[in-house]
């Protein structure tokens, strides 16, 4: 704690100018170029919030935490800075804490905020006003938890909590503010004093060149090569190193869901046409900012082939990601666009290409597996299938590479990220590691306040009522987002039936729900889409406008799958009732 508040100088308060803990948070945060804030009002954060606004920062006001949360964590994958939540105490803290671990989990940068009540009261459990003991609640689910008791640690903590948010691994970031410390006051000369300009607060870290000398000899005899990018290397802001290295070595590349666009979806090095292929195939597999995690299988199994038939490279800045399910015979650790650069280096001009076999058979499965799938995309049945809808917007996307996609839902989800061809790096952003729903409207409006671009959410009807409410914000905020619910009636169908009673089915909801007149409601856009021809119609419209258009997307009940692509990880008992 700074001298300045432990002994203050023996001057007439009215002598001197002050400054408070109210500012000095504002402050803190203006100086590091933290300009926006996502949160809910209440106690002890309403005249922060207040003050934040007229200083200058944005400050948007959610309906629930949760999806303030979500569009801070966003915030922080698109640029690079971390996202900033401000929440009540209590159970508008528990409210973010999902969108915390969410960002931890998924590697994005945010710090929630929350305002916190007396550490006297709260620690002997007395009963205050929204008592919790939330450092303690937070701190396993963030990469760092810390608490600002003294008005004169603000510039310390707020630089703490940037540092642990964006430098090394990327994640969430607690910052306790307890009520008291808003209004606490002191010397305004020794207050700009201990504020702190974070200077680099995602240092680069290069990998060793041993590291990089092993990889590229692994790389080099490969016979069945294969990249795989994931949304670290989307996050990396690396665009031009990433792209050069896979172009200077020939590879087919896989790109993970929110790393496509990182290059086109339809260059003619992509594998994503021909996924299982690649990955049953490959010999060797180099790993750019990608996990090993569920999403790829964990490495093994019969989606990879012959059991330890493939070698593993793997790029990622966290020296513990390796090894984590199979062994990694090359790491590289350090950040990515440092590795790359430093791969691309090694690698030299005249690199030899892969062999032209191998190039071939993922060349020739990617384009049946195109063909295959293009009549079914052109139908215009009504009601409407996944493939006849996603069709259109398949085309919309490609006409407006530089719009923002958001994806949730579960055939919604799978479907659209297989359909929907990308252009551009950072442009589809989904469900994440977790596979959670609830993203949708905060990071729509996240997306659409952090770079200005149109948004297009596609959302599951399932999906989309995590969040729903969140049209209101979309509309008081005036952001081109438009929302399409593909509305089948439930939860990966429609169509289920509860034959033990009267109460419905538990994965349906409302037949013929018109989710269109919730936005009409706030002034929005709402229309009902009953066809290819009529939902392509409205987002164009929607896109072209800008205004707040929210689209009933009327899909066949019977249209989905079960838990769409991953049916397979539902538990099954060894016993069958009949
Ligand atoms: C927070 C959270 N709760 C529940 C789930 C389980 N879940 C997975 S997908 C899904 C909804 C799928 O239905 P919908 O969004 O309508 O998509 P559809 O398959 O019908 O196109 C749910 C509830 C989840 N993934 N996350
Ligand atoms: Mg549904």
């Amino acid at each position: 704690m700074a001298e300045a508040a432990v002994h203050p100088k023996p001057v007439a308060e009215t002598d001197r100018e002050l400054t408070d803990g109210f500012h000095l948070i504002i402050d803190a945060l203006k100086l590091n170029g933290l300009n926006t804030i996502y949160g809910v009002p209440g106690i002890p954060i309403t005249d922060f919030g207040r003050m934040a606004q007229a200083a200058g920062i944005r400050v948007l006001s959610f309906r629930h935490e949760q999806n303030a949360g979500y569009a801070a964590s966003i915030a922080g994958f698109l640029t690079k800075k971390p996202g900033i939540c401000l929440t009540v105490s209590a159970p508008g803290f528990l409210n973010g804490l999902t969108a915390l671990a969410h960002a931890t989990t998924n590697c994005f940068p945010m710090i929630l905020i929350s305002g916190s009540s007396e550490r006297e009261v709260v620690d002997l459990q007395q009963g205050d006003y929204e008592e919790m003991d939330q450092l303690a609640i937070a701190r396993p689910l963030c990469k760092a938890a810390f608490r600002v008791l003294h008005a004169a640690d603000i510039g310390i903590g707020v630089a703490r909590a940037i540092r642990a948010a964006v430098s090394g691994r990327p994640g969430g970031v607690y910052l306790d503010l307890p009520a008291k410390l808003f209004g606490q006051v002191m010397d305004a000369e020794a207050g700009r004093k201990s504020l702190v300009k974070v200077v680099d607060p995602a240092p680069a870290q290069l990998p060793a060149p041993e590291a990089v000398k092993r990889a590229l000899d692994v790389l080099r005899s490969a016979k069945r090569p294969l990249v795989i990018l994931g949304k670290g290397a989307a996050y990396a802001q690396a665009d031009d190193v990433i792209r050069s290295f896979v172009e200077r070595n020939g590879i087919p590349f896989l790109p993970m869901s929110m790393a496509k666009g990182l290059l086109p979806d339809t260059h003619p090095q992509c594998a994503g046409a021909a996924r299982s292929t690649v990955l049953k195939d490959a010999d060797v597999v180099i790993l750019i900012g990608a996990r090993l995690n569920w999403l790829l299988s964990h490495g093994k199994g019969k989606t990879w082939g012959e059991p330890h038939s493939k070698k593993f490279i793997q790029v990622d800045i966290e020296p513990k990601e390796m090894d984590s399910n199979v062994e990694i015979v090359a790491p590289v650790v350090g950040d990515i666009g440092s590795c790359v650069g430093a791969l691309l280096g090694a690698m030299g001009g005249d690199w030899p290409a892969p062999p032209s076999d191998w190039i071939k058979a993922v060349t020739s499965k990617r384009e049946d597996n195109v063909a295959k799938m293009a009549p079914r995309l052109m139908n215009n049945n009504t009601p409407m299938d996944y493939h006849g809808a996603l069709g259109v917007l398949r085309t919309i996307v490609k006409k407006r590479p530089d719009a923002i996609l958001v994806n949730e839902g579960a055939n919604t989800l799978d479907l659209a990220r297989g359909v929907i061809d990308m252009y551009q790096p950072r442009k589809r952003i989904d469900v994440g590691t977790w596979g959670v729903m609830g993203i949708g409207m905060g990071y729509a409006i996240g997306a659409a306040i952090e770079t200005g671009k149109p948004v297009l959410a596609i959302e599951g009807d399932s999906a989309f009522g995590f969040s729903g409410m969140e049209v209101e914000t979309i509309c008081r905020y005036k952001l081109p987002v438009c929302v399409v619910v593909f509305n089948n009636g439930g939860i990966y169908r429609g169509t289920d039936v509860n034959t033990a009673g009267s109460d419905p089915a538990t994965t349906v909801f409302v037949k013929g729900a018109r989710y269109d007149k919730m936005i009409e409601a706030f002034g929005g856009v709402g229309v009902n889409a009953t066809s290819p021809d009529e939902l392509g119609r409205a987002v164009n419209e929607a896109m072209d406008s800008g205004q707040p258009t929210l689209i009933n997307a009327v899909i066949d009940p019977a249209a989905g799958s079960e838990s769409g692509r991953i049916g397979n990880l539902n538990p099954q008992s060894a016993l069958r009732k009949k």
